[in-house]
């Protein structure tokens, strides 16, 4: 909990350490009450550090202290706060050999950082600053050492005892404990350091390296889960050899590890040679997880996979460069999961997210650069900005580079910095030196927060047969970056036939040869960029694949949207083309007061593809979905949650009416009563007929309903029956009680479908969802404490539901805050995140800002506040800097 100020900590005050811990042999004698730790350093001073007689000081939080000694001389001579032990006086000269011996408590852990239980399982996260929860320690990532672990516990309770490395020795000691000891031959940050004990049952299976080297593989679960590992394995295999082919990238231990635990703060973690991962990134079986569990825990675990190489060889010299290995792990598991399943889908997907999250982050309080320039607290930067578009401003340099000397540019990056904590600008100097380009203005992506806005002006000459396009670039202020440089920003491009869509072939000015696709490079605050021997007026299609993070801004009719709907042969301009048409019509309407109905070229639109064969039936299904209330919301100047809402409902219904008997028709081409398929067309069908079935179920015939009733009792697969749930409850079908608590009893013993059901209620858009909440807040399957519960309740209601949780009453964010007071004490991390829909509060009217505004001054007011919920909640009500 907070001290009266909580410091922030500056980039600019970066130092080298002053001491370097070269091996550490931790002994930890495990037990959930009291776990005692003896740590055996090798410490050196640094010969890069600047401070002359510097003390030694070790990062310790909750941690009881009960030995010091220096060269096995004990030590009285030291200073410890709350969060730091200092020895004044230490050999300057030669290495020396430090101990310290601590206890603490794991039962009363519930920030589940540091060593916690999850259930009677004793696990570990250590990223960023939890290893000064275990021991004391330089708890920083530029300070690598070889890490020797030995685990001793009762072996009835924890017959299972893992860390980091190879298994060197185990055994049993008189006393009726047993232990195991553990080495990894790789120095690492203490960040990366893993423990897990338990009972745990555990899938095996094994991977020959591109060299020939055998690698065990090995999940471990609580045993009634070993019937939902196969995925994951799959999955793990699948990253092994896409990391091998793609990057070059073997694995470099005998032995791979992932553990599932049920209480996780975030998805998983990549500690060497033992990932921990939250189990709804593991367990998949088909009757109880979805296809996108599927398609979430095969990207997760490559991600962590990937992190072996993009994080654990090379890693981070402080925290400030959290994206140089989120970005680009991010980056490398977006195009992991494009090869695997549908490359356009996978790109509207992430766009998606990055559209209504990160621009939102990024519009509000908490902007910040992808390499923020300070923090109150580092797990608050664990942000969409860090993290996706972190991964986008990776994905430009590929562009920039091109995918083969990108590749050549990754291998120089890994071979030189193998073994080093390093910054994002020795990432970009790599990508420099292997290229030839110079990347210093790209450098602003790292540096500069907000999205740019990227406008359009274009002409055509006919006399000339010149089409020139004018782009400029805004990039607006935000919290402490008042003014903004240009940015390099590349643009991909390419030019249709306004008769049929072909592509037209045309000469850039400047350039030698004529072609069809063009990557613009927009360098200055304005440019102009003309096209030659173009022989008619043209349809341009920019920003193809979504090659930069901006908005455009580029007034264009509505037919020519529609247009491009129909003819761009680029598949996610065409997705966005119809996304636009919805959206510019419905904010239209809503700012001029009509409640008119959806655009004709729209329904004519929708109408045209569903008439089409088609054979990404997943791409179809994205087509046929407009963009969500919440990306709506984002477009407004001040949000009209209740107007956009309604507005949407209506055109979905005019779609479901005007199309019912072709919707009908390709619901039953595809859809599958018990359905167990797994491939990539099986998918496509499973979404285009739950997209279907979502758009009928709109319509007040009953024969509807009695359809939903049916899909949801044939179901095979827990896609198609969550899909039926969700209408069944969303849109108030008959029967839905029985059917909710049919769902519950079927599956009570299945945490995180339980979390499913939790989920649909909390996001159901009906007036009886505010009670609803209130009450599973007492159901006996309602844990606060339990992350994925806390999100799939609070969570979901809060950031799914925007009409209920901005109901003009204000019980939605009174229901919120209270939750977020609860989980401060409790779980500041989750806290922290929870607080993301209340700082967006000068999005919306007067009334609703005033509400929002007071709850998060009661969360201030709080005398015992986190650090996490203190910074959030300050800068959002633009207290702190
Ligand atoms: N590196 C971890 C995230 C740790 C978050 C700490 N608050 C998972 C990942 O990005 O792979
Ligand atoms: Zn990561």
């Amino acid at each position: 909990m907070r001290d009266a100020n909580p410091k922030a900590t500056y980039l600019k005050d970066y130092a080298p350490p002053d001491y370097l811990i070269d091996s550490v042999d931790l002994v930890l004698e495990l037990d959930a009450e009291q776990t005692r730790v003896t740590a055996r350093m090798t410490v050196r001073r640094n010969p890069a550090s600047g401070t002359e007689l510097a003390p030694l000081r070790l990062n310790g939080e909750n941690l009881v202290l009960e030995q010091v000694s220096l060269d096995d001389q004990q030590l009285s001579a030291y200073q410890l706060t709350d969060a730091i032990l200092e020895l004044p006086e230490v050999p300057q000269d030669r290495p020396f050999q430090l101990v310290v011996v601590n206890t603490l408590c794991p039962r009363t852990n519930t920030a589940l950082e540091g060593l916690y239980l999850s259930k009677d399982m004793l696990c570990t996260q250590c990223e960023a600053e939890g290893f000064r929860k275990i021991t004391f320690f330089p708890d920083r990532p530029d300070v690598l050492a070889r890490f020797r672990t030995r685990l001793i516990a009762d072996p009835d309770r924890y017959p299972v005892l893992l860390a980091n490395g190879n298994l060197r020795e185990y055994g049993q000691s008189d006393d009726g404990l047993h232990w195991a000891l553990w080495e990894d031959p790789f120095p690492k940050p203490c960040y990366l350091f893993a423990v897990v004990a338990g009972q745990l049952a555990c899938l095996e299976d094994h991977f020959v390296t591109s060299s020939g080297r055998n690698v065990a593989l090995r999940i471990y679960v609580e045993p009634q889960d070993l019937d939902k590992c196969d995925h994951a394995m799959a999955s793990l295999k699948n990253a092994m050899r896409w990391d091998e082919q793609v990057y070059g990238r073997e694995y470099d231990l005998d032995l791979y590890m992932i553990v599932a635990v049920g209480h996780f703060n975030m998805g998983a973690m990549e500690n060497k040679g033992l990932n921990i991962f939250n189990t709804q990134y593991v367990l998949a079986r088909p009757d109880t997880a979805t296809d996108d569990d599927y398609e979430h825990i095969e990207g997760v675990i490559g991600h962590e996979y990937f992190h072996n190489w993009s994080g654990n060889r090379v890693t981070c010299r402080d925290w400030f460069q959290l994206s140089l290995k989120e970005g680009f792990t991010v980056y490398r598991d977006q195009e992991f999961t494009a090869d695997q399943t549908s490359r356009a889908v996978k790109r509207i997907d992430d766009v998606s997210q990055l559209r209504t999250l990160q621009f939102a982050e990024d519009q509000g309080p908490m902007a910040h650069p992808v390499r923020p320039d300070s923090y109150i607290e580092i797990n608050n930067f664990y942000t969409v900005t860090v993290y996706e578009k972190g991964a986008e401003v990776v994905r430009m340099i590929a562009t920039l580079l091109g995918a083969q000397t990108f590749r050549k540019a990754c291998d120089l990056y890994f071979q030189r910095h193998d073994g080093q904590a390093v910054t994002c600008d020795d990432f970009v100097r790599t990508m420099e030196d292997a290229s030839g380009l110079d990347l210093s203005q790209f450098k602003r992506w790292y540096q500069q927060a907000g999205t740019p806005t990227v406008s359009v002006s274009s002409a055509y000459d006919a006399s000339a047969r010149q089409f020139s396009l004018t782009l400029s670039q805004i990039i607006p202020p935000t919290p402490g970056q008042a003014v903004k440089q240009p940015m390099l920003i590349p643009i991909a491009m390419g030019l249709l036939a306004t008769d049929d869509g072909a592509p037209l072939t045309a000469r850039l000015s400047g350039e030698s040869e004529s072609r069809q696709h063009w990557l613009l490079q927009l360098r200055e605050q304005q440019q102009t960029f003309t096209f030659e021997q173009v022989e008619q007026a043209p349809v341009a299609s920019l920003l193809r694949g979504f090659s930069a993070p901006v908005k455009l801004d580029y007034p264009r009719p509505p037919e020519t949207l529609a247009f491009l709907l129909r003819h761009d042969s680029d598949a996610f301009n065409r997705w966005d083309a119809g996304q636009s048409l919805f959206a510019e019509s419905l904010l239209a309407q809503l700012a001029a007061g009509q409640q008119a109905a959806p655009p004709a070229l729209w329904l004519e639109g929708m109408a045209h593809l569903i008439e089409q064969d088609w054979e990404d039936l997943s791409y179809l299904a994205r087509l046929l979905t407009p963009p969500s209330e919440i990306y709506l919301a984002e477009q407004m100047p001040v949000v009209d949650v209740i107007g956009i809402h309604r507005l949407r409902e209506r055109y979905l219904t005019a779609l479901a009416e005007q199309c019912q008997a072709s919707l009908y028709r390709l619901y039953q081409q595809h859809h599958r009563a018990f359905d167990q398929a797994r491939d990539n067309q099986s998918i496509g069908r499973r979404r285009i007929a739950n997209v279907c079935l979502n758009l009928l179920t709109r319509l007040p015939d009953t024969d509807w309903a009695k359809l939903a009733d049916r899909h949801y009792h044939q179901a095979g697969n827990m896609t198609d029956q969550l899909a039926a749930l969700m209408v069944i409850v969303h849109r108030r079908l008959p029967g839905r009680e029985q059917v909710l608590e049919q769902f519950y009893q079927t599956w009570r013993e299945q945490p995180l479908v339980i979390d499913k059901w939790f989920r649909v209620q909390a996001t159901a858009p009906v007036l009886s969802t505010l009670t609803n909440v209130q009450q599973l807040l007492n159901h006996a399957d309602f844990d606060l404490a339990m992350p994925n519960r806390a999100r799939a309740l609070v969570g979901a209601f809060s950031q799914g539901n925007p009409v209920c949780f901005h109901d003009s009453s204000g019980c939605g964010y009174d229901y919120l805050a209270e939750r977020i007071l609860e989980l401060n004490r409790l779980n500041p991390q989750v806290a922290a995140r929870m607080l993301k829909p209340l700082t967006q509060w000068r999005r919306f009217d007067e009334a609703r800002q005033e509400l929002m505004k007071a709850q998060l001054q009661r969360i201030l007011a709080e005398p015992s506040l986190s650090p996490d919920v203190y910074e959030i909640t300050s800068k959002s009500l633009s207290i702190a800097d």
